[in-house]
């Protein structure tokens, strides 16, 4: 999904956090959205289950200015680890630029964080990537807990490859934005290899001041807020009181997302001042104006498991959305919004569909963020 503005000299790139699921992907985004300088994140959205559990995935923007002579905007994702949400992970995968693997360090968790690690090269493989070639860093998360594996140990069996490694504790934000800065390193250095990103430009000497590199910039915008004094911290996050629930070791049953009743969903932007979820969906917090009724109707068809009109709905809604582009066909409304011409042409095609399922929907709803997303960011609807 990287994408270039060589005027702007702004690259856009886009991570997701993988892993088997509790490993601390949610959290780690968390972490990233509290200790990020406002002015450099936007909102994280977060499509979970009344259980916490990410259902769709959570949604990060961060932008870095002048990296060398380019901004980077990074879009970070998770992805849900429920082996069940396959299809889900699948379609966040697409498009990625790099990859965080999120693993869990107890002991328990092994035979999960080889199953997901195995099921990322999977899915990988399926978008005609080679994981063993694909931008990838490993954290090893929940370090603060007692009886975790040693480093050794993990990189013997998820990491031989020898990608950059960091030991974090989500919950506490220890090594998270030093991973992120890893990935985006990578990413990075992935992009000019690839020259989808330029080279810095050569500089002439008494030019004035240089851009700063990537290392300072990163360091500079993303360590920005000074992490609050003990005691004045956030609830702590905790297993509920009690140890840490064991991951299912069992061989889970792989099941078709057609078969899967999602429980009720809770879509909600998280923000650092939020004192419990609202119920307000992620797409109808992007909205404005009239699209915002059809963005609450999809939601509330998506959380009653009415997929067919949660599609249609989002389609009023896009096409109202896509209308404030100007004239013309939904292609080019969308081209000069710079939504994704690939999913817009997915969810076209979701129309002539016959059976929809829960990921089409959720899909729809994806794609719809996306435009609203898109629309606030070169400010329409104005004058309202
Ligand atoms: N002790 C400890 N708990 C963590 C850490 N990271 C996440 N957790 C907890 O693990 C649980 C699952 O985390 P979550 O971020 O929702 O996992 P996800 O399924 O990968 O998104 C939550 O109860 C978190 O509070 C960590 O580094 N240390
Ligand atoms: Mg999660």
């Amino acid at each position: 999904m990287s994408s270039v503005n060589l005027m702007a000299r702004e690259v856009a790139a886009k991570i997701v956090f993988y892993g088997p699921g509790l490993s601390g992907k949610t959290t780690t985004l968390r972490k990233i959205y509290e200790t990020v300088r406002p002015a450099h994140r936007g909102e994280m959205m977060s499509i979970a289950t009344e259980g916490d559990r990410t259902l769709f995935f959570d949604f990060l923007p961060v932008k870095v200015e002048r990296v060398g002579d380019c901004s980077v905007r990074l879009a970070l994702y998770t992805v849900p680890g429920q082996v069940f949400y396959n299809a889900t992970r699948k379609l966040v995968l697409q498009g990625a630029d790099g990859v965080v693997f999120v693993a869990d360090s107890q002991p328990e968790a092994m035979d999960a964080n080889r199953e997901s690690l195995a099921n990322l090269e999977e899915n990988l493989f399926e978008h005609g990537i080679r994981l063993d070639r694909f931008p990838l860093v490993m954290q090893w998360n929940k370090r603060d807990l007692e009886g975790v594996l040693p480093v050794d140990v993990l990189r013997k069996e998820l990491n031989p490859r020898g990608v950059p490694e960091f030991e974090t504790a989500a919950a506490n934000g220890r090594g998270v934005l030093d991973t992120l800065k890893a990935i985006t390193r990578l990413v990075i250095k992935d992009l000019r290899a690839k020259r989808i990103v330029p080279p810095p430009r050569p500089t002439t000497p008494g030019a004035g001041p240089q851009p700063a590199g990537l290392e300072a910039q990163l360091t500079q915008h993303l360590h920005g807020r000074q992490p609050p004094p003990p005691g004045s911290q956030q609830p702590t996050v905790t297993f509920g009181g009690g140890p840490a629930p064991a991951l299912a070791t069992a061989p889970v049953p792989r099941v078709a997302p057609v078969a899967v009743v999602p429980p009720p969903v809770q879509v909600s932007p998280v923000s650092a001042t939020q004192t419990g979820p609202k119920l307000l969906g992620a797409a109808s917090a992007l909205a404005s104006g009239d699209m915002f009724d059809h963005a609450r109707a999809a939601e509330a068809a998506f959380m009653a498991g009415d997929y067919a009109t949660c599609v249609t709905a989002c389609t009023d809604a896009i096409r109202r959305a896509l209308a404030f582009a100007g004239e013309g066909s939904l292609a080019q409304q969308a081209y000069l919004l710079r939504v994704d011409g690939a999913d817009l042409l997915r969810f076209q095609g979701l129309a002539t569909q016959q059976l929809l399922r829960v990921d089409d929907a959720a899909f729809a709803l994806y794609v719809l963020m996306q435009v609203f997303v898109r629309l606030n960011a070169v400010g329409l609807p104005n004058g309202e």
